[in-house]
């Protein structure tokens, strides 16, 4: 890689952010995957975790798989939190949260790949930024059952204060995002939606993905 991701080519990256782990799926992940790649979906994040997450070997495995989707398809691969593993499969960038690892540790050690950073205030999104992130994830935007530790749904509003307080690192919203309040999320400022449970749960992943990439063009389109 020769250098860090320019903020245009991540806001597109952040489009249709899908988010999943084997917990999320109630089929094998890799068709969940497949579907959702062939819908569209712009970069992936792999996060096994919560009850009944594969550990060593198996996860290993299984981040391996998705990948080599991701690979194929030409979509980013982003490990949440586990820089170990990031490394170990050269991944195209990490996704931490305010309890991991810091920022500024994880960005040296990734070098110039792609550094994704939780955060909930706006103080916490300066900081991410002072520690070279390149895109925040802003959640839970509206209540959610993906993750176990979620905090309180801040609303769309959280986003709106962000950009109002001057914060123009891209920006992704992430937390009950569904078809239906993807207006609201990019409205309010986000350059993409994070999702986990509207694509995981769908029946058809690809045409919810579909669906998803329609709605977030017509929103951005009339926005810039
Ligand atoms: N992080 P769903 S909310 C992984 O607020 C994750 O930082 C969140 O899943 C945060 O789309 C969340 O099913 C879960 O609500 C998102």
């Amino acid at each position: 890689m020769t250098g860090r991701v320019a903020p245009e080519i991540m806001r597109r990256h952040l489009r249709m952010y899908l988010v999943l782990g084997s917990v999320n799926c109630s089929v094998e992940p890799s068709l969940v995957l497949q579907e959702a790649l062939a819908g569209g979906a712009t970069m992936v994040q792999f996060r096994e975790k919560g009850q009944g997450a594969l550990a060593g070997d198996a996860m290993i495995r299984l981040a391996r798989r998705i990948q080599d989707q991701c690979r194929r398809a030409g979509v980013p691969f982003i490990v949440n939190d586990d820089v170990e593993l990031a490394l170990k499969l050269n991944a195209d960038g990490v996704h931490v949260g305010q309890g991991d690892e810091s920022a500024a540790s994880v960005r040296e050690r990734i070098g110039n790949r792609i550094l994704g950073v939780s955060a909930h205030t706006v103080e916490e999104a300066r900081r991410a930024i002072l520690h070279g992130a390149d895109y925040l994830g802003i959640g839970p935007i509206y209540p959610t059952r993906s993750k176990d530790d979620a905090k309180t749904a801040q609303g769309p509003a959280i986003l709106h204060e962000l950009r109002e307080a001057g914060i123009h690192l891209p920006i992704v919203g992430i937390g009950g995002i569904t078809v239906e309040r993807v207006e609201e999320v990019i409205g309010a400022g986000a350059d993409g939606v994070a999702v986990i449970s509207a694509v995981t749960g769908a029946e058809s992943a690809r045409k919810v993905v579909e669906a998803f990439i329609g709605k977030i063009r017509c929103t951005t389109g009339r926005i810039s």
